[in-house]
């Protein structure tokens, strides 16, 4: 049985190990802003966020498999990009994890499409999707499948 308060963001505190970590004061003055200005609970919460962030940097670069999403947004009335942009996804190297839309107004639609595979795939897919005629911006957000990040 575990008592209150020996989980750190899910983890059980027999996984957790402390560490000292030597820093310069400005960098350490500079760790302290960043972690008031993004709300972090403390300087361990702010580290290891950053640390983790760089590891789906590395495993994205590494060509891994990953998850992404893209926005897009786009007016329906754009000829036939409904259509185009359901093909896209019929015939989508990555896996197509799920498609949100949003009917944001009378004319523009904003959707975000779930997908899951290589580097490779997920670009290849991404890129179709963004360049397709009538979309109006379009971002991508790359995440990881979670299970090398502990
Ligand atoms: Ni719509």
């Amino acid at each position: 049985m575990r008592a209150a308060g020996t989980y750190v963001c899910g983890e059980s505190m027999e996984k957790v190990a402390r560490v000292g970590v030597s820093i310069e004061r400005e960098l350490l003055a500079k760790l302290d802003e960043y972690v008031r200005l993004h709300q972090y609970q403390s300087r361990s919460h702010a580290i290891r966020d950053l640390v983790r962030r760089a590891l789906v940097e590395e495993q994205w670069d590494a060509g891994q498999e990953a998850v992404a999403a893209v926005v897009l947004l786009f007016d329906h009335h754009s000829r036939e990009i409904s259509e185009r942009l359901r093909e896209t996804q019929h015939d989508a190297k990555a896996d197509v994890l799920s498609t949100l839309h949003h009917h944001l107004s009378h004319d523009r639609c904003l959707e975000i499409i779930t997908l899951r595979g290589s580097r490779a795939s997920i670009m290849a897919t991404a890129d179709r999707l963004r360049g397709t005629r009538g979309v109006l911006h379009s971002g991508l957000v790359v995440s990881s499948t979670g299970e090398a990040l502990l």
